[in-house]
């Protein structure tokens, strides 16, 4: 067969709503994106082919086919190790516990039930109409997350639902990809980690990608901090400890979250926090390192007013701080306020911009407002890049206008420094260590009580969250009815393939079977 009609004809089946592949007769335990395999690849001769002679669309084609395989296998060889890691793990806890050899046939014989009833489910398509939708509770630049009912079974989620080609124009598909990741990642062998939100399901149609989240109800810090205005003391010591413990396990899975600020860190039902938002909607990052230029006119919303060089008093930094606050946190362009200046230097940083951002928040926490806001972000960028000269006059300002504990405010610059000598550097022991934290139990604050704890009427109370009207119009229109027909992979689908993600310990909730949680009982 002629090289560039074979290449032509690499394509994909097309799903139900599009790109995500996932076809239940087949009986490969990877459903993600399918490829169709040709008869005749033994035949092609790579070398004897001039690349020149392909069409882009061919070569587009040819590159989406490569990646797809690729990610099937890896999928395929992650999923083999999950497997062989959750049989170790039951092996492991059942010699601990000395069962008996029936106890443990009776335990080995649950566990291969519920990997087949796994495998059963990664093939089951899920789409946006396999949940039914009860509100919007946040928006942002690049989509939407509501409270939803899964249709079959009326269990509630939060799904995150993002449009596909505005994250390709602001080349964020790489951070969207990274976030569905560490989420799924956080749902390994070793139990999922209570600090991160939950993943369950995640999988795409032609025009947008979807998470299928644990719905967390408290609603967000950006949304108390409005509420409240300050914290004291005690408070902040409870929310920055637990978002120490929060980033420390996010930075042992070797992940850096680079865009902690209070409208990521969720409230559960307990009060407790969880950091959402991996992925940035809003974040400075894109897949390539922008010029100083680029980023002066990022932040170049409007030009610097007379007001902006005078230094605004309390009263009118806050009023103008909550004026700009939620209109900020669903822009496009985001606020710098929370970031490192590292990370807007954009050349090199580490897992110790976190931390920087734990200081911002605790600064914001106490003071009432972020310690660079300003009127502009150009002038809040400034601030920040040069924070050695702005930092101890913010400092002053704010101790003169609310008391500051000494240990308050000696951990708030020892966070805002040089990333090479911030707390935390060495390890978020030496935050855990510091003054300010003396008393904590760091064991036990997740069973601790705390100082807000939310009121709830039901598991669909969405009081914490804004209102947020429905679009009248969707972006997109609604995708194609069920076919059979193949739809060619193209450049598009790239950046989105192998998105395709079901959660282990989801069986529970769906066959009622044996989890970890059964075998821990013990
Ligand atoms: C879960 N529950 C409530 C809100 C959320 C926002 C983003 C991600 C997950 C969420």
């Amino acid at each position: 067969m002629d090289a560039s009609k074979k290449m032509n004809e690499l394509s994909i089946k097309e799903s139900q709503e599009g790109a995500d592949i996932e076809d239940p007769t087949d009986d490969s335990e990877y459903n993600g994106e399918e490829y169709e395999e040709g008869g005749e690849e033994d035949d092609y001769d790579e070398e004897e082919d001039d690349v020149s002679t392909f069409s882009k669309e061919t070569i587009d084609a040819a590159i989406a086919t490569k990646v797809s395989i690729e990610q099937y296998y890896t999928s395929l060889f992650k999923s083999l190790k999950e497997r062989e890691e959750r049989r170790l793990h039951l092996e492991t806890r059942m010699e601990e516990l000395s069962l008996k050899e029936e106890q443990r046939a009776v335990k080995r014989r649950e566990l291969d039930k519920k990997e087949t009833e796994y495998i059963k489910s990664r093939r089951i398509r899920l789409t946006g109409h396999s949940f039914e939708s009860i509100r919007i509770i946040g928006r942002g630049a690049f989509g939407e997350v509501r409270l939803v009912k899964m249709k079959k079974n009326n269990k509630v989620f939060a799904m995150k639902k993002l449009d596909k080609s505005k994250m390709i124009e602001k080349h964020q598909t790489v951070h969207v990809r990274s976030e569905r990741d560490i989420l799924a990642d956080n749902n390994n062998v070793n139990g999922n980690n209570p600090w991160i939100v939950s993943l369950y399901y995640s999988f795409q149609d032609t025009n947008y990608l979807y998470l299928i989240m644990e719905y967390v109800p408290g609603g967000d810090m950006m949304t108390q901090l409005i509420k409240y205005d300050t914290f004291t003391e005690d408070a902040t010591r409870f929310y920055i400890a637990e978002t120490v413990l929060a980033l420390h396990s996010i930075h042992k899975m070797s992940y850096i979250h680079r865009d902690i600020k209070p409208d990521n860190l969720l409230i559960d039902s307990k009060g407790h926090i969880k950091v959402s938002d991996f992925g940035l909607c809003t974040g400075l990052q894109t897949n390539r390192v922008p010029t100083l230029a680029e980023i002066y006119k990022k932040y170049e919303s409007d030009s610097l007013t007379e007001e902006d060089k005078t230094s605004l008093g309390r009263a009118a930094r806050f009023d103008s701080w909550k004026r700009q606050r939620r209109v900020l946190a669903y822009s496009n362009v985001g606020t710098p306020d929370y970031t490192a200046p590292e990370v807007l230097m954009q050349n090199g940083y580490s897992a110790e911009c976190d931390w920087w951002s734990v200081g911002v928040i605790m600064f914001e926490m106490l003071v009432g407002y972020p310690p660079f806001c300003s009127e502009t972000q150009r002038e809040t960028y400034h601030k920040i890049m040069n924070w050695k000269y702005t930092l101890p006059k913010i400092m002053e300002e704010a101790k003169a206008e609310v008391s500051l504990s000494p240990e308050a405010q000696d951990l708030i610059e020892r966070l805002l420094t040089d990333s090479y000598r911030r707390i935390g550097a060495n390890g978020a022991e030496e935050i855990q260590a510091h003054p300010f934290f003396k008393g904590v139990n760091w064991k036990s604050l997740r069973e601790s009580t705390p100082p807000i704890v939310p009121q709830l009427t039901s598991p669909l109370d969405t009081s914490n969250f804004d209102h947020y009207d429905e679009e009248p119009s969707a972006t997109h229109p609604e995708p194609m009815p069920v076919s059979k027909s193949r739809r060619k992979i193209n450049s598009f689908d790239i950046p989105f393939i192998g998105y395709t993600y079901r959660n282990f310990e989801a069986m529970r909730d769906q066959f009622g079977t044996v989890t970890r949680d059964t075998l821990n009982q013990y």
